[in-house]
């Protein structure tokens, strides 16, 4: 699906080849003709998506891993809703963890913009953490565990920047409705200094548009959806997710 490169390329390759013997005084018709022509097929006609996290398109193996302590499980119920099939993380009672970690087929780098795009749905108001940009490695081997995390909790949804030291502060929140699917839309620009920078739409709404941030640990980042605790251990809690996806831009996950 991806046509960035090649019909630019033939089409100006036409008028190139039509300009090289006008008489002189002409050639910058064929020039404007070219550069106006450029400025249009430079356009993407089509949201390029880096990585298709759908359940529909593997199941689990969408993921790098999956983190669920027994008995918590991912399911894929289709509700025939539209949705075809979503994953389903269910931290079960006595278990702290569920959790979709990484993105399959792909190695993370810093210096660029990831954008994610999903639909959530928590069946409680205390989902606790349901997102990560986890850091790679162990505790002696990060700055940060997690430089952005996302938790419902007392019916919100909170997000954090957490900055080297363990310092949590906070970006953002916006209200959240147990039982009701949510667009999420959030893009990270990663960098291993303090210039980078995250932003969160919910519903289409900017939640949270977060700058001077160190959002790339020493041995990189990826993500994790799920649903992870210690304070709902006594709980089931489960986090229905559907449509994850991976893009440049918000226009790709849009
Ligand atoms: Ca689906």
């Amino acid at each position: 699906m991806q046509h960035s490169v090649a019909p630019g390329t033939s089409r100006l390759a036409l008028f190139s080849r039509s300009g090289s013997r006008p008489r002189r005084g002409r050639l910058f018709v064929p020039t404007a003709l070219a550069a106006a022509l450029s400025l249009v097929l430079a356009t993407p006609a089509h949201a390029t998506v880096e990585w298709n996290g759908d359940a529909d398109n593997g199941g689990t193996a969408v993921f790098d891993s999956i983190l669920c302590d027994s008995p918590s499980y991912v399911y894929q119920p289709d509700w025939a809703d539209g949705r075809g099939k979503i994953f389903g993380f269910t931290k079960a009672v006595g278990s702290e963890r569920c959790e979709g970690h990484g993105v399959a087929g792909h190695t993370l780098t810093s210096g660029r913009t990831y954008w994610f795009g999903w639909e959530s749905m928590t069946k409680t108001g205390n989902a606790q953490t349901v997102f990560q940009w986890k850091s790679w490695g162990t505790a002696e081997e990060q700055e940060q565990n997690y430089p952005v995390i996302m938790k419902v909790e007392d019916s919100r949804l909170k997000i954090w920047y957490v900055a080297p030291g363990e310092q949590w502060i906070s970006a953002g929140s916006v209200a959240w409705t147990p039982g009701t699917w949510n667009k999420i839309e959030l893009g990270i620009d990663a960098r291993t200094s303090t210039s980078g920078s995250f932003a969160l739409y919910v519903n289409g709404q900017l939640v949270v548009d977060r700058q001077n941030a160190r959002t790339w640990d020493l041995k990189g980042n990826v993500p994790r959806w799920g649903s992870y605790g210690s304070t709902i251990v006594g709980v089931e809690s489960v986090h229905w997710v559907d449509g994850l996806k991976m893009g440049t831009t918000r226009a790709d996950v849009d």
